[in-house]
């Protein structure tokens, strides 16, 4: 399988994360990509290939002009007023103050584009999340090519992005603009299965009323788990896209068997739905040792969901989303593409 991977999307660091009241490390760091690389070539999965850069028109195609406006200035937006610290949000449009107009001042305009606050902007965030969508666009390209499965070692991850919001470590939704793309090729309908521990909230919400896209997500409930506020089992899409938005929310502490009995539900409903494309948002923070997670996926468990994947025999692109448990996330990530490729 071939690997899609840049140097470059480690230029986001940024050096604070809000988490239990505190400024922390961010959980999402450079570093998991380098151990994800080093499993993959310890393990000789395939080559490694160097993204092709798309621009921003597919970005463009699912985001908001003003939000990518937005993203490609805050930072030097936030440092040019002298502030001391990263862009970290802290007020925003809520139930008592809806808020329709859009601020000038960056700290206003900041919360508008923002759905959380643990995500800091600092330099190279743009750019990061840049590229980290030509690796889903160039993993997309490959395999609309040959027919054969391809990873995107994206990073910042995109799952949580809306159209118009960032949060939850996520800029540019990276598998809802490589599925947007796809249908933009030619085919007629594409799934995203997201298998990170957390709701793909963005994901569902840019596809919430479409029936080219079916998008389903097992996750934590939302009940008790990040990003709390969507997620659950009755959001089943509207209009035309009523029956196309499936979502799994189970209790934290699941475990392998409830876990790999609701993929199989999910990929029925992806194989009835008839999609040519099944984009899978691959986030390894359902393991059980995650800092930040709650499921209890264990290391050995992960080739079986590549396998379980593999049966549906679509043209398959990875995308990686979240995974904390640094030590693992290379073993559990290739552990899921060599389970895929074995089969
Ligand atoms: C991004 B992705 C934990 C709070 C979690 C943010 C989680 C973002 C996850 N106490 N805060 O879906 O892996
Ligand atoms: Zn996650």
């Amino acid at each position: 399988m071939i690997t899609f991977h840049s140097e470059a999307t480690k230029l986001r660091r940024a050096k604070t994360e809000l988490n239990e009241g505190l400024l922390v490390a961010p959980f999402e760091c450079p570093e998991r990509v380098d151990l994800v690389l080093d499993r993959i070539r310890a393990t000789r999965l395939g080559e490694v290939e160097a993204p092709t850069q798309y621009g921003l028109e597919p970005v463009l195609a699912v985001h908001d002009t003003g939000y990518v406006e937005f993203l490609a200035s805050c930072w030097e937006e936030w440092k040019s007023i002298g502030m001391a610290g990263e862009a970290i949000p802290n007020i925003w449009p809520s139930r008592s103050m809806p808020g329709a107009r859009i601020p000038e001042h960056i700290e206003g305009r900041l919360g508008y584009y923002a759905q959380t606050g643990e995500t800091s902007i600092c330099a190279n965030t743009f750019e990061a999340a840049d590229i980290s969508k030509d690796i889903a666009l160039s993993a997309l390209g490959q395999t609309l090519k040959s027919g054969e499965p391809s990873f995107g070692l994206c990073r910042p991850p995109g799952h949580h992005a809306s159209s118009d919001q960032f949060g939850g470590y996520c800029f540019f939704n990276n598998a809802a603009i490589a599925a947007d793309q796809a249908l933009k090729h030619g085919l007629s309908r594409v799934a995203v299965l997201d298998i990170d521990f957390h709701h793909g909230n963005g994901t569902q919400e840019i596809f919430y009323r479409r029936d080219d896209v079916i998008v389903v997500s097992l996750h934590g409930d939302p009940l008790h788990c990040f990003p709390y506020y969507l997620g659950h089992a009755d959001e089943t899409g509207s209009g035309r896209g009523e029956g196309y938005n499936v979502n799994f929310p189970m209790p934290p502490g699941t475990g392998y068997g409830p876990w790999s009995a609701a993929l199989d539900e999910g990929l029925a409903r992806i194989r009835h739905s008839g999609a040519e494309l099944l984009i899978v948002s691959l986030g390894v923070d359902t393991f059980e040792h995650d800092p930040i997670s709650s499921f209890k996926l264990k290391s050995a468990d992960y080739p079986d969901i590549g396998r379980r994947l593999a049966a549906l025999g679509l043209p398959t692109v990875f995308l990686l989303e979240g995974g904390y448990a640094v030590e693992e996330i290379g073993i559990n990530v290739v552990n899921v593409l060599s389970g895929f490729e074995a089969a």
